[in-house]
């Protein structure tokens, strides 16, 4: 069986970008895999949190996994702070990163552009992230489009341990969904949706009321002319919402082309935000009876258990490569 493992920050609130991009695809892959999926938390605080916001998002995060349709009986959900190890190999391999590779990484360019003062975490984050995929020696990595670079990294230094120090680590392979791999911002479509930007009418989070929809969508930004098609290059507005519409309906882009065929933009958006509304509404109220549950700090004691006894495994034998004096 194939090994699965992927994160999502609790840096804000997920928006449909998170969504579509990767967490579909991570209840997808349950079944067949052996999935790993955590919290990435100790990546969220490479930009600064407010303590209070990072603990109610890491666990709004987590209660999103299971909403979505994650199954704690197949994926182990966990913290990543809740297992060393991570921040253990992270160190390990950012010795053997070097800066030109983090100086290329776009994600680092964008995040720190304008910015005075950087955290140097900003800049080794791609080898934090290598030390997640790697510990479980990981096959597959669902992610969307913005963290292939960052995947390309992870590879690049699987193979470069391997090289110096002996076969020890597997090379993953990237898994990004063919539509919806990145879906960009609604008042810009030349930036992806992000769930730290400043404007909060940039993105839908997949815990927006149906009226924040309604009104977030009526106001997203809409190209020239009038016609739905789904032209990347010439209408990037339209051609974004037309994917967001085919991904919570279930519908190809080719079938919401025809179905709006000589309509406007008017009624495209006002069909599309229910098709927005009805795709979450399961999600959210699973979301609610979770969290009044309070069953998430089990799911995730269970998690951390089982991620653990993996990358422990892992974390000794790259040690043990490396020529680290074992505690004896
Ligand atoms: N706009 C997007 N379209 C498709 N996929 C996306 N992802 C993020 N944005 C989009 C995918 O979601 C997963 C989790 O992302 P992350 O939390 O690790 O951080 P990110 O990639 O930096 O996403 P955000 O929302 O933009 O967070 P902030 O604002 O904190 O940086 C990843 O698989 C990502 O590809």
């Amino acid at each position: 069986q194939q090994r699965v493992l992927s994160g999502i920050q609790p840096s804000g609130k997920l928006t449909l970008g998170n969504y579509i991009g990767a967490m579909k695809n991570f209840v997808a892959l349950q079944h067949e895999h052996e999935c790993f999926f955590m919290v990435v938390d100790l990546h969220a605080i490479t930009v600064p949190q407010d303590p209070a916001a990072l603990r109610e998002q890491s666990e709004a995060v987590a209660a999103l996994f299971i909403a979505a349709g994650l199954e704690p009986a197949q994926a182990a959900i966990f913290m990543q702070s809740h297992v060393p190890a991570h921040a253990e190999l992270g160190w390990l391999l950012t010795t053997m990163t070097y800066m030109g590779e983090l100086e290329r990484m776009t994600q680092f360019k964008d995040k720190s552009e304008g910015k005075e003062a950087v955290g140097a975490g900003l800049f080794v984050y791609p080898s934090l992230m290598a030390a997640d995929i790697l510990l479980y020696k990981s096959d597959l990595v669902p992610v969307g489009d913005d963290q292939k670079q960052h995947l390309e990294l992870t590879r690049d230094l699987a193979g470069r341990f391997n090289h110096r120090y002996g076969d020890t680590l597997v090379i993953p392979e990237p898994f990004i969904p063919k539509v919806g791999a990145r879906i960009m911002s609604l008042d810009d479509a030349s930036k992806k949706m992000s769930k730290s930007s400043p404007n909060a009418g940039s993105f839908i989070t997949l815990l927006d009321t149906p009226d924040e929809i309604r009104k977030k969508i009526s106001r997203a930004k809409t190209d020239l002319g009038r016609e739905i098609v789904f032209d990347v290059q010439n209408k990037p507005e339209v051609s974004n919402l037309m994917t967001i519409y085919a991904q919570c309906s279930g519908l190809s882009i080719e079938q919401v082309q025809a179905a709006y065929d000589g309509q406007g933009y008017g009624a495209f958006k006002k069909d599309l935000a229910e098709v927005v509304v009805q795709a979450l509404e399961p999600l959210q109220q699973k979301y609610a009876d979770i969290r009044s549950s309070g069953e998430i700090h089990n799911i995730l004691r269970d998690g951390a258990e089982r991620a653990s006894a993996v990358a422990e495994v892992t974390l000794h034998s790259v040690k043990d490569a490396m020529g680290f004096l074992p505690r004896g």
